[in-house]
């Protein structure tokens, strides 16, 4: 009987000294042999037991390469995923403050029965309704604080054109005419003293300035993710498709903009709309609620610099293209576009349509006149890279 089990298995059993033989290993049959055979081999008493320990020695094997493999497959996962998370949404890990705006088209300008009483007297007839696509980019969700400005005038060691200047106008609201102050810059608050709120707009920003913080900050961009990124002043078309977040009212909030919904003049609200408050001042980034799109202070607090020139007739020669495709304005001008309206603006001026009609509220470095205000900031739109 004993040489019946000779093999491993029967080993096993054998030097364990054990009549419990698992019925794994052995039939019910071999089982009662087995039973039979251990008992008259005593003289084994209790042996090694080799085999248990070589099935242990492989059962840490398993679970170290086990290990191994799931810490690989899991890194290797997360390397996956966080690749394409990356390439994706790259603004995303360096730039909180912007918004995704997904193209289309829409109806750019106002139609006939909207500011019907300035259009009675012929004063805004800019706004023809066309047509116009838009293709997707990235558009700050604030206009620039003055902490954002100060971090652009720092790293760049940058001069804007305000500080080079001794002095220059600016609109006193008391007196109802321009005065020349001295040694005011995008530092100063609307009185022309120093700033102490570094989350409202920055102000007394020209065009140019405006352009130069895209500079700086397309080059910053660029450095970080490795790749040309694009940042610039929105085109108008950008801008209105932007602040409409889809409606196609006068404002984003409807046919009325309480000063409960943004920074402006109650005063003189739209059309027959109740009064409201006149602040006289401009207010943090985002103390109104956003449009549908999540954008702040796009009607009032601060008027916000195009890319595009200015002109009349533009809106009319667009419209003769059937649907303007990524509009960027007439090629010269005199001024460029402002946008929204400002903590000063009539609530007629801070519809999504409206244009500067009025040179005095948007002359730029191209003119000697005026070109710093108290109520001109600005916000970059990223292309898509
Ligand atoms: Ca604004
Ligand atoms: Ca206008």
């Amino acid at each position: 009987m004993t040489n019946e089990f000779n093999d491993n298995q029967g080993q096993i059993n054998i030097a364990d000294g054990n009549s419990n033989i698992s019925s794994e290993y052995y039939n019910g049959s071999a089982v009662n042999a087995v039973n039979v055979e251990t008992q008259n081999i005593n003289y084994y008493s209790n042996p090694p037991p080799r085999i248990n320990i070589k099935k242990k020695a492989s059962c840490k094997k398993i679970i170290v390469i086990g290990t191994i493999v799931l810490v690989i497959v899991t890194f290797m996962t997360y390397m996956f995923y966080a690749f394409f998370y990356f390439k994706q949404i790259p603004l995303k890990t360096v730039i909180d403050d912007y918004v995704l705006i997904h193209g289309g088209t829409f109806q750019m300008g106002s139609p006939k029965d909207e500011n019907r009483e300035e259009k009675k007297y012929k004063k805004e007839d800019d706004e023809t309704q066309h047509k116009v696509e838009v293709g997707d980019f990235y558009i700050s969700k604030y206009e620039i604080t003055l902490k954002k400005f100060k971090t652009f005038i720092n790293e760049a060691v940058h001069k804007t054109e305000a500080e080079k200047r001794s002095n220059y106008s600016i609109f006193d609201f008391n007196k109802n005419t321009w005065n020349v102050f001295e040694n005011i810059d995008w530092q100063c608050n609307v009185s022309g003293g120093t700033q102490t709120d570094a989350n409202q707009p920055v102000i007394y920003v020209s065009w140019k300035a405006a352009n130069e913080y895209c500079e700086w900050l397309s080059g910053k961009l660029s450095r970080e993710v490795d790749k040309k990124v694009i940042v610039r002043l929105p085109t108008e078309a950008e801008w209105e498709y932007a602040c409409r977040a889809g409606t196609t009212t006068a404002f984003s909030t409807g046919n009325n903009l309480t000063t409960a919904e943004a920074n402006y003049d109650g005063n003189l609200p739209y059309d027959d709309n109740p009064k409201g408050k006149f602040i006289k001042n401009t207010t943090s980034v985002g103390s109104y609620p956003p449009n549908r799109w999540g954008l702040y202070d796009m009607h009032g607090n601060a008027y916000e610099w195009c890319n595009d020139w200015y002109s009349s007739n533009y809106y009319d020669e667009c419209k003769k293209k059937g649907t303007a495709k990524n509009p960027t304005g007439p090629t010269s001008g005199k001024y460029h576009i402002l946008r929204g309206g400002s903590w000063r603006s009539y609530g007629k001026s801070c519809r999504s349509a409206d244009r500067p009609g009025d040179p005095s509220e948007s002359l730029d470095d191209t003119n000697n006149f005026v070109n710093l205000v108290s109520y001109v900031s600005f916000r970059p739109v990223i292309e898509i890279f």
